[in-house]
Formats: C-alpha cells, structure tokens, sequence
C-alpha cells in the first residue's frame, strides 16, 4: 500500500507585458496580486517568470554596461522586493522568482530564487545557457543582448529536497537544451520551475517564428517525459515596449503531457495539482536510468561542445 501520494498545489504565475517606465514597486503589486489569488486557491508553489520584476532590457544596447545597472537587483529581497516576501510568508505560500543579479564583486547574472512556505530562500540559480548576442547589431528589428548583459553561470544544476519533494531551476533558453533535464533528471528532481521572456520574432531566422509556440511545448514535455518530471514553464509576455512575447505558460506532467495552460497574454494564474509520486511511474520503469543507460557509450554528449564532421 503507498503511502499517501504528495501533492503539491502549484501555480504558474504568468505575467503580461512589463514597459520600461514601470516601477518595481508597480510589478511587485502584480505579483502580489497574483500570489493573494493562489492563496484563495489553496496554493504552495507559484512560479514566476524569467526577468519578472523589470522589462527585458537585453533588447537594447547601451555603450557602457553599467548603462542597465538600474535593471539589476544588488540585494534579494530588497526593500521593493520585500513586500513579496513577507506576503508570501503571511500566505504560506513558496515562490521562484527571476531577476538580474548584479553581485557586490560586479558579476551579472540572469537568476532565480527558490523560496520555501516559510519564506527561507531554499536555493539561487544562475542561468547557463546564455542566448543572444553581446555586442551591437542594430539590423535587428530589436536586440537579444543576454550574452552582453549575463554571464554563462559555472554553478550547473542543483536539485533541492523543498515542498516535500525534489525540486530543480531552470532558465528560458536552457529549456532547449536536453543537458538542462538530464542533469537534473540524474539527481532525481521531480519538478523544475523554468521562466521564460521568448520574442516571437527569431531574428536570425524569422521562418522559426510561426513555430515559437509548438517548440516551447515541445522541449518542456520532451524533458519532462524523458526525466520523470513536472516542468513549470512561465511566461513574461505579450507586447513589451513594441515586441511580441511568447505566452502559453504550462503545468507539464512527468508524463508529457500538459495538465494546465495559460490562455491570455496577460497576467494570468495557472493552476494543477501535481502529484510527485508520479514521477516514479516514469523513473522507475521506461527511464530507469541505472538499469539502461549506457553512460560508457556516450562519449560525446558530456565532453564535447560543437559538432565534429566526418571525414
Ligand atoms: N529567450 C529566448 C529563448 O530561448 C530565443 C531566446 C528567442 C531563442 C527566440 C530562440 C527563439 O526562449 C531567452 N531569454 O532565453
């Protein structure tokens, strides 16, 4: 007989468009607005996006770095950010929130903070895939400097046993790459939270545009289905500062399969129950990973970075 099953109520807490002007103290009432409904709505968890507390300045260049040190949090909480956490305690509610991270030695860094229902911070990511550009190319239509503004994080990806199970971090563009699940699917996780600010528009090959929403589907179920995990995928969204932001947040069971889904581009709650004992039905069968993987034999994957031709 298994023990009772563990469900956790979890929010995704997409956000609508954030402009430049808009102050920090405005986008933490959004949040908090966004938090008292989960309240209402009996959830633990709620997931915010990538960046969810200033627009994504990485669409414009500045000559001298420091030209975006405004966007940067120097302290997490802070005292605009605080009023977030102290509602979210008063909720006993937890909460993964992304913010550009300017560190006291000066280091950038695209993060998200993981806090547990009694407002301890449980862990910090730093994101590793770093997309985008770093130096100007005004021929776009808009700018996508992440790799101007962020740099690539050495930390990797922790999992962390919170909410009564094991929990992972990920950011945006690393939710394309089969590295980001698979490293936490060898630690065991059971749910990644992962925020995201996508542009429709993919300058470098518009034709990916019409495309933006089935590959943002497609890559969270793919990592969720082949590690065993739910993926909390979290959209910033909508049109900032003229640029249309992808938004189709969803709740993705171990199973693949999407159990909740944003249906506006606005600020909108998405809510499941995810049971982590589902998990197993995945990790303990068809990817079992100690019974059938053949690390021995996967020369490559984690050593090599670009792709070698044949002769
Ligand atoms: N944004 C985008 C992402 O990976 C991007 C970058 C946009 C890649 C459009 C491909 C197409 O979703 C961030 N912030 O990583």
């Amino acid at each position: 007989m298994s023990s009772s099953p563990r469900v956790i109520r979890v929010a995704a807490g997409q956000l609508g468009p954030i402009q430049r002007e808009e102050s920090r103290a405005e986008v933490v009432q959004r949040l908090v607005a966004l938090l008292e409904e989960a309240a209402d709505r009996g959830v633990e968890l709620i997931v915010y996006p990538e960046l969810a507390l200033t627009t994504f300045f990485p669409r414009w260049y500045t000559e001298d770095v420091s030209g975006h040190d405004h966007f940067y949090e120097t302290s997490m909480p802070g005292a605009e950010t605080q009023p977030l956490f102290d509602a979210a305690k008063a909720h006993n509610i937890g909460f993964a929130l992304g913010y550009a991270e300017l560190t006291p030695d000066g280091e950038r860094f695209n993060t998200t903070v993981l806090v547990e229902r009694d407002g301890t911070t449980v862990a910090k990511y730093r994101k590793v895939h770093i997309p985008g550009h770093d130096s100007n190319e005004p021929w776009r239509a808009f700018q996508h400097l992440e790799r101007r503004y962020f740099q690539e994080s050495h930390e990797g990806f922790n999992v962390h046993r919170a909410f009564g199970g094991i929990m992972g971090m990920a950011t945006c563009n690393d939710r394309r790459w089969p590295e980001t699940y698979r490293e936490m699917g060898l630690q065991g996780v059971e749910l990644i939270a992962i925020g995201y600010n996508t542009p429709i528009h993919y300058a470098p090959d518009p034709g990916q545009n019409a495309l933006q929403g089935f590959h943002n589907h497609l890559c969270m179920q793919a990592g969720a289905y082949q590690n065993g995990t739910w993926v909390i995928g979290v959209a910033k969204c909508g049109t900032e500062e003229g640029v249309e932001m992808l938004a189709e947040s969803a709740i993705i069971a171990p199973s693949g399969e999407i159990v909740a889904q944003a249906v506006t581009t606005g600020d909108e709650l998405v809510v499941a129950d995810c049971d982590l004992d589902w998990c197993a039905d995945y990790k303990n069968t068809l990817f079992d990973f100690d019974t059938y993987r053949r690390p021995e034999i996967y020369h490559r994957t984690g050593s090599q970075k670009g792709v070698v031709h044949p002769d």
